[in-house]
Parts: C-alpha cells; sequence; structure tokens
C-alpha cells in the first residue's frame, strides 16, 4: 500500500555546522511520540496542537539532561512534508546534534535520505515536481535573478502555466476523440481549422518556454565565458586573476592546462561561468588534444568567448589566431579580444597589434581591450564590460524562464509530438484522428511529466538524490 512507504519516521540535521543554534527536522507518523520519549516539557508533545512551540529539556536514556531546547511541532497534514513533524532547536553543538539524532535512532526514526523531506512533501501533494526542484534552486540561488525565478516556480507560476497549456490540449484532445467516436459515420466534429490554431498556440508557448532556457540557464548556472586561444598567452593568469585565487596553475611551460576548468563567479550581481581551457595548437599528446577538442567545444558553446592573444608573439601570429578563433563564432556570441602581457612590450608593439586586428571588430558585439594578467591591470574594464552587457540579463518578472534541463527535454518532446499533429492536421491526404490523438496524448504526457503528474521512482531518484540531507 502507498501509506506504507510513509510509516517510518524520518530525521536528519536542517542547518549547516557552526551556528549557535541547530535544527533537527523529524517527520512521519511517529514523529511526535518518538520526540516524547526524550523530551520533558511542561507537557507531553502528544498533547499538543500543530503550529505550537515548548520550551523543555532533552534527557538521554540514563535521565541525565542533555540539552535545553525548543521544539516545534506540526500536525498532519499542515506540515513542509505533510505528515506529522517536529523540529528540535538545540544548541548548535556538533556533539548535542549527534546525541539527539542517535536518541532519534535508537527511538525507531531512521536518517532521512538527500531531498527525502522534499519527495515526502512531493508524495503528499504539497508541492508539485517542479516546485520540488524550485526548493533546491532557492537555496542555490547566487544573484537576485536566481533567487526571483527559483521563487516564482516555488509559488507555482510556472506549474500554472503549464496547468494552461494542458488544460488546452485536453480540450483539443476532447474534440479528436468526440470525432473519433463517430469516425465510423465519417462525420467531423472538430473543426479542422480551430483544432490547427489551438495546437499552432501550445506549439508556440512550448517553443518560447524552450528559448527561454538560454536565458534561464545562464542567470541559474552563469553566463558561460570561455577564455581561448593559443598555449602559453596567459588564459589561466586571467582566469585566476578574475576570480582573485590561484584555481588553475600558470607556468611558462606550453600545454599547462589539459582539461577545461569552470568556475562561477558574480560581478555586480550577474553570475558568470568561466571556462578556462586548453591552449589551442597542433599537439602530437593525445590527452592533450582531448582537451583541445574540449576547448573548441567550450568556444561554440559560450555566450561569450575572451580570446587571449600573447602580446610578444609576432603581430601575424596574433591576427592568425584572432582569426581562427572568430571563424567559430556563430553570430550570437560575444567576443572579446585580449591583448594580453602588455606589461612586457613598448607601446608601439601594442598599437600595431591592435591595428592589425581592426578588421575584426566591424562586426557587432566584438571589443578589443589591452591587457596584463599577470599585473591586473585593464582588469577593471574588462570587468565593466562583462557586467554592463549582461546587466539587463534578468527578464521582467511577468516571464517564465526555463532553468532546469529536465524540463527543457520534456518541453522539446511536447514540441516535437504537437509538430507531429500540426503536421498530420496540415497535410493534404488525412491522417486518422487516433493517430493525431496519440500524438496528442503524447505531449500531454511530457508536460505532466515536468510537474510530476506522471514520475517513476527513477526520476524521483534523480532529482531527489542532488539535494543535501535534511532538505
Ligand atoms: N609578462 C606577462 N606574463 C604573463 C602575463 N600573463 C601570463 N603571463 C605568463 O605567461 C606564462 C603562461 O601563462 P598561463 O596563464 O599558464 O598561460 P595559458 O594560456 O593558461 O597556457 P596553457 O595552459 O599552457 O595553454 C606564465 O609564465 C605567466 O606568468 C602577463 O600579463 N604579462
Ligand atoms: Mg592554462
Amino acid at each position: 500500500m502507498m501509506q506504507n512507504r510513509f510509516d517510518n519516521t524520518i530525521c536528519a540535521p536542517a542547518t549547516s555546522r557552526g551556528g549557535a543554534v541547530s535544527v533537527i527536522r523529524v517527520s512521519g507518523m511517529n514523529a511526535i511520540r518518538c520526540v516524547d520519549k526524550f523530551f520533558r516539557g511542561r507537557k507531553p508533545l502528544a498533547e499538543a496542537g500543530g503550529y505550537t512551540m515548548h520550551f523543555g529539556r532533552i534527557v538521554d536514556s540514563d535521565g541525565a539532561l542533555l540539552d535545553e531546547v525548543v521544539v516545534s511541532v506540526f500536525r498532519a497534514p499542515h506540515s513542509y512534508t505533510g505528515e506529522n513533524a517536529v523540529e528540535i532547536a538545540c544548541h548548535g553543538s556538533d556533539y548535542i546534534v549527534s546525541r539527539i539524532l542517535s536518541l532519534l535512532l535508537s527511538n525507531g526514526a531512521k536518517m532521512a535520505s538527500p531531498g527525502e523531506f522534499t519527495r515526502r512533501a512531493f508524495l503528499h501533494g504539497k508541492m508539485d515536481l517542479s516546485q520540488a526542484e524550485a526548493v533546491a534552486d532557492l537555496i542555490a540561488a547566487q544573484t537576485a535573478a536566481a533567487h526571483r525565478i527559483a521563487l516564482k516556480q516555488l509559488k507555482g507560476g510556472f506549474s500554472e502555466e503549464l496547468a494552461g497549456m494542458r488544460a488546452e490540449l485536453l480540450h483539443l484532445a476532447s474534440l479528436m476523440e468526440l470525432e473519433l467516436d463517430f469516425s465510423e459515420e465519417e462525420v467531423e466534429f472538430a473543426d479542422r481549422k480551430q483544432l490547427r490554431e489551438l495546437v499552432g498556440n501550445v506549439t508556440a508557448h512550448c517553443d518560447r518556454l524552450i528559448e527561454s532556457f538560454r536565458l534561464g540557464n545562464a542567470i541559474k548556472n552563469g553566463v558561460p565565458v570561455a577564455i581561448v586561444g593559443n598555449t602559453n598567452v596567459g588564459k589561466s593568469t586571467l582566469l585566476n586573476a578574475l576570480l582573485g585565487e590561484e584555481r588553475a596553475i600558470v607556468s611558462d611551460i606550453a600545454g599547462t592546462t589539459r582539461d577545461t576548468i569552470e568556475e562561477t563567479f558574480n560581478i555586480d550581481g550577474v553570475l558568470f561561468r568561466f571556462i578556462d581551457t586548453a591552449g589551442l595548437r597542433e599537439s602530437e599528446d593525445s590527452i592533450e588534444r582531448i582537451g583541445i577538442g574540449r576547448a573548441y567545444e567550450k568556444l561554440s558553446s559560450a555566450q561569450l568567448v575572451l580570446a587571449v592573444l600573447d602580446l610578444a608573439a609576432p603581430v601575424p601570429e596574433i591576427v592568425a589566431s584572432a582569426e581562427e578563433i572568430s571563424s567559430h563564432l556563430s553570430t550570437d556570441q560575444r567576443i572579446v579580444f585580449l591583448l594580453n602581457k602588455a606589461d612586457a612590450v613598448p607601446v608601439v608593439t601594442t598599437t600595431a597589434a591592435r591595428k592589425a586586428l581592426s578588421h575584426l571588430l566591424a562586426t557587432q558585439g566584438r571589443q578589443l581591450l589591452i591587457i596584463s594578467a599577470r599585473d591586473r591591470i585593464g582588469l577593471e574594464e574588462l570587468r565593466n564590460s562583462l557586467s554592463e552587457t549582461y546587466r539587463d540579463m534578468d527578464a521582467g518578472a511577468e516571464t517564465t524562464l526555463v532553468t532546469n534541463l529536465r524540463h527543457v527535454e520534456a518541453l522539446r518532446n511536447a514540441s516535437a509530438s504537437l509538430r507531429r499533429v500540426q503536421e498530420g492536421l496540415d497535410s493534404p491526404t488525412p491522417v486518422p484522428t487516433d493517430l493525431l490523438a496519440q500524438d496528442l496524448r503524447e505531449a500531454l504526457y511530457h508536460l505532466g511529466s515536468i510537474v510530476g503528474e506522471v514520475s517513476t521512482d527513477e526520476i524521483l531518484g534523480n532529482i531527489f538524490r542532488n539535494f543535501c540531507i535534511g532538505k
């Protein structure tokens, strides 16, 4: 029986170590009874109503005082998980927390697995799956924009939008089923023009959400910025300088960085994901070649490319490298050419190099800056340029932005199914309605999977595995 899955009571610390107060969360049918075994307050918690707080002592099995605590009592279904729940706020000591946890365990509770509280909240209908995922996003949010999107999703904004789309498709499906029922009599009940319009609207809506992922993902995971260039030009030095820490190894040996290194960094409220890559060159070394392959992948998938050029190299070499990198760009990618090591060359060299690159700067979205990554010259200008370009990245509060890969994949599948329906409706030779209805059901299935209307243990396992324990 479904209910049996939740018979057990789970517990976990809900706060991280090091604070003045720690909170231990307990949830399950027996949560209140379990805590009563070692909590001594004015009266047993079993007599307490929901949403009440109680001061008391925690005593161990010998009756010895362990700590003075405040517990909050929640009664099903009015709790985060929808179950009976208790939150014990004790003094923030690892020792006390571990002793209380062992008291809970010896009184029948078990340690919660990652995300188990939220998983129970989902399974008890307290929130849908996309809202459960938003809980993790909210906690991980590093910028105001990411916080806003997660909060909107948590409040059910995205779910409502999906519910609207699903309702339209269900209406469409019912029109088609009607036609199906009477197909023997060869009656076309549903007006095909109206059907086409309905499918068209939902498909367009789906595609808009898919398109929003680019921005949504950049806000949540950082705008991808690839740092590329030949070996030894100072890419890793630049990464370290931007982050303000020695993240990547820097050396004068060409080919020092072999794999990509990614770090996020917040500049004026915009999250960037800087990606240091292996220097581009012909290499005999098979591992280095894999790294160079990855560098090209990052180059073509980044929103912005920092092309690092070495001023100490001969000008024709600089130009060749800049041209090579540019040739891999698509029109919607921005590029900043960085003439690095300005400290090491006379101004005439810098001027000559800048002039030789002018033909590459004619295109929109391109810029050239002169820097010294080693001496931190010109980096402030680079940072300003980055944050100015992406400052307006937060689309208005009204727009829904998809930030989750699982969601965008489901939307892509739904969109593909809807396109098949559209093609069927447009086809000069009539496609049987039951085939169209089948594609429509598939689209509904994919949209439903986002909110967890259809979910398997495997899907849930994948989602909640990435949560922390205690969430
Ligand atoms: N003079 C000077 N030297 C620099 C500057 N930036 C980097 N270097 C030096 O150039 C050498 C290579 O620097 P890295 O940052 O390792 O270069 P890279 O592009 O990451 O090299 P690979 O990982 O091998 O592709 C090191 O000796 C750095 O100290 C700079 O602005 N001025
Ligand atoms: Mg490097």
